[in-house]
């Protein structure tokens, strides 16, 4: 075992969801290992310990791994568990994790981001729960990234990672698992696979599912061609590549256009899906018709008795804090908990942890379960299938006739990409110090109520997250949320949330970008967007 001397880097702050960073910054000499070493250092001792390696396959993966395997035996972990081809989706490196009890994981994606030698690469621990390492670990993580002074590391010739085996070297058994098996058969028991092959293989209903050249592509041929016996080029984009097919592998109405076109109203395709780079997020569409992510985790909790996984019934659910609210009206017809966190998925652990809930997600594109602690791409597709083949329905009628019964929440996401850092702090800044006095004040036809800066109280380990999101929420039932996002990777993306409710009697068939342009005009009067970032309109709309 060799000790090296690391050279310190101030950056190392994971985000959201992880150390995100472009790859030549990744590539800096000692960049990555400094970061192992100090995840390890964080976690030691390491002696004893299983660790599940995998990653979403994008350029640097493979090397990165390496580099992990032989960090990982100098530092005397007792197994090694690696998705073959150092492939694993994010979801089936939680369910890895907690199949097979593993102390933890490291997975290497940076999720929905663009793949390439000038993109972008992220790493992430999760804990042995399969869960993203809570903020106390992140922030520990990061301690000691300033206080590292050397890494450890064995000279051995790189382990073969295409081929499922197992072997030894020092204290260390590595095994190279199927990056697919655990996973589908983890599907299999939590879905009615028998009447979802039966809607697949009729020939009234089509799906086509995008890959987006990212992770998914080989589960999503498994469980949904092979195994529910879609037709072969169902999915599309399937073939997984280190740069996407130089794509964004964020499934969107921007960046997953190909499908967005597949679907047009005539298609005849009744249901679209996609999911991104590390297979985590998911996007649902119905034939010309989009169904917004906030919409499609109230639909899956309405509906949840359908499905085998959840035939006992709810205890609770949870959304981020920017998410609509339609989930939280679902959970009040069941009479049941619905938890509003902060962003990111790491905040739903505890609460899954302690079975406080079952269903929770996120307006960016991110629903999962308590089967796994990463929100679940095709988790979420197949809830979706499964839902249809029970009802028999469009994905359109089931949206609608969901709205008829709890009335619809609007909602739009606006997000200004890569502007300055200054001018997204000064903007951040100046709104800060007017919340106090918003409370009473009418901009056009909205009176805020109340103006704060969320904070979370954690109700498992009463731990406090605070300055997680400026909320302004207004007298008739409407919300802007302003956020910076913590998983860019150059300059600031600000994020505007924007939602308001509509009863179930009232008219539900808006564009919710003209449903909601009073409450947009009178964030940017609240705001000054424009005046401070020099932007006229947002980058991406959800
Ligand atoms: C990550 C987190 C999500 C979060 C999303 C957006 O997703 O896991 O919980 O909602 O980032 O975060 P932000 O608004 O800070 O960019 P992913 O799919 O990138 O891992």
């Amino acid at each position: 075992m060799t000790k090296i001397e690391a050279p310190v880097y101030k950056d190392q702050i994971p985000g959201t969801s992880g150390l995100r960073k472009k790859v030549k910054h990744f590539r800096q000499p000692g960049y990555l290992e400094n970061f192992i070493q100090s995840i390890f250092n964080a976690i030691a001792p390491c002696t004893g310990k299983t660790l599940v390696i995998g990653g979403d396959g994008r350029y640097f993966n493979r090397q990165a791994i390496q580099v992990i395997i032989k960090m990982a035996v100098a530092n005397n972990f007792k197994k090694l568990l690696i998705g073959q081809g150092g492939i694993l989706s994010t979801p089936a490196a939680s369910c890895v994790i907690r199949k097979y009890k593993a102390d933890g994981g490291i997975i290497l994606s940076a999720s929905h981001n663009p793949g390439g030698p000038d993109q972008d690469f992220g790493v992430k621990y999760n804990t042995g729960s399969g869960a993203p390492a809570p903020e106390a670990l992140t922030a520990d993580i990061a301690k000691h990234t300033r206080e590292i002074r050397h890494y450890n590391i064995v000279k051995i010739d790189d382990i073969d990672l295409d081929i499922i085996a197992s072997c030894r070297r020092s204290n260390t058994q590595i095994d190279i698992i199927s990056a697919v098996d655990d996973y589908a058969r983890l599907m299999a028991t939590l879905f009615d696979f028998t009447v979802i092959r039966s809607l697949l293989s009729g020939h009234s209903f089509k799906m086509c599912f995008d890959a987006m050249h990212a992770v998914t592509g080989d589960y999503a041929r498994t469980i949904i061609e092979q195994q529910l016996g879609a037709p072969k080029g169902t999915v599309i984009n399937a073939v997984p590549l280190p740069d996407f097919g130089g794509g964004h592998p964020d499934p969107n109405l921007v960046y997953a256009r190909e499908l967005v076109e597949r679907m047009q109203a005539g298609s005849g395709i009744s249901l679209g899906a996609a999911s991104d780079g590390d297979g985590d997020r998911n996007m649902i569409l119905g034939e010309g018709f989009y169904i917004n992510p906030c919409d499609s985790l109230a639909v899956i909790a309405a509906n949840a008795q359908l499905l085998p996984a959840f035939k006992s019934g709810l205890t609770g659910v949870a959304r981020s804090m920017p998410t609509s609210r339609a989930l939280d009206r679902v959970a009040s017809a069941l009479d049941i908990d619905c938890y509003e966190t902060p962003t990111g998925w790491k905040y739903f652990g505890n609460l899954l942890d302690a079975g406080k809930i079952q269903i929770c997600g996120e307006e960016s594109f991110g629903t999962g379960a308590n089967h796994v602690r990463e929100k679940d791409g095709l988790w979420a597709v197949l809830c979706w299938l499964n839902i249809l083949a029970v009802k028999g329905k469009t994905p359109e009628q089931v949206m609608r006739s969901h709205w008829k019964s709890y009335g619809r929440d609007y909602f739009t996401r606006h997000d200004y990409e890569g502007i300055d850092l200054d001018d997204a702090e000064n903007m951040f800044n100046t709104l800060q110090e007017k919340l106090p006095a918003l409370a009473g004040q009418t901009f056009g036809s909205h009176r805020v109520g109340q103006a704060d800066n969320f904070s979370y109280v954690d109700p498992v380990d009463n731990s406090l997250s605070s300055n997680q999101g400026v909320r302004l929420l207004f007298e008739n039932n409407a919300r802007a949320v302003f956020r910076l996002s913590g998983t860019g990777t150059s300059g600031a993306t600000l994020r505007i949330y924007f939602d308001r409710f509509e009863h179930a009697g009232g008219n539900l068939d808006l564009d919710p970008q003209a449903a909601l342009n009073s409450l947009i005009e009178c964030a940017d009067e609240i705001a000054g967007i424009n005046a401070f970032t020099g932007r006229s309109k947002p980058d991406v709309i959800t």
